[in-house]
């Protein structure tokens, strides 16, 4: 059993239904921590020890965030703030004319057993920003967020379709590989 420490209910949906696929048991818990600037990495090496000191068990957390290309990796690790103040509509403005559509989507996993330091697994997928938001699935960036070889915005598929290869479905598959074979050593 891992316990998934997070506020986010979207990514709980979206990590259930990725552990189901390899079995692995998954709770629930919103704790809330800080988070220190830094890389999506030291966010959640710090998160994930801070709360696996906290509850004293094995903890995963998970630090993601939207990087456009044309603007320098931006919003990058401040994607949480930037939805929640700029929102989609003035990240579509700042994309006004500019040719350079690449982004890409990058999730990392803390994760942090007791007595032992926190080890991170990285999960990204690559894609495009569309010219308008596409789909109500999803959350937050996804309506934006075009993946070429579908023509569908993660806005566009179901939690099952995205599940198949985003960016939380490759840390999180990168993740449960280690772990399960820790496990069995
Ligand atoms: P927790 O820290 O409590 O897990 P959070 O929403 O604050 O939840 P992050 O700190 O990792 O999560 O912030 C990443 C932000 O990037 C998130 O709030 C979304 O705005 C955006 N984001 C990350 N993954 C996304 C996805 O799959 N689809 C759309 N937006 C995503
Ligand atoms: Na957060």
């Amino acid at each position: 059993m891992i316990t998934f420490i997070t506020g986010n209910k979207h990514k709980v949906i979206e990590a259930e239904n990725i552990f189901k696929l390899f079995g692995v048991e998954l709770e629930h818990i919103n704790l809330g921590y800080m988070e220190p600037q830094g890389t999506l990495e030291d966010v959640a090496k710090f998160g994930a020890k801070y709360a696996c000191q906290e509850l004293n068990k094995s903890v995963i957390v998970e630090d993601a965030g939207l990087f456009i290309r044309a603007l320098n990796g931006f919003p990058g690790t401040y994607s949480s703030y930037v939805q929640d103040s700029l929102g989609n509509q003035n990240i579509l403005k700042l994309m006004d004319g500019v040719d350079d559509r690449y982004a890409e989507f990058r999730s990392v996993i803390g994760y942090c057993a007791p007595n032992s330091e926190p080890k991170v697994f990285l999960g990204r997928i690559k894609g495009q920003i569309a010219f308008e938001e596409r789909g109500s699935f999803g959350f937050a960036y996804d309506p934006l967020f075009l993946v070429e070889e579908e023509d569908k915005t993660f806005g566009e598929l179901t939690t099952k379709d995205k599940n198949q290869f985003s960016h939380r479905r490759n840390s999180l598959e990168k993740f449960i590989n280690w772990y399960t074979n820790q496990r069995d050593e």
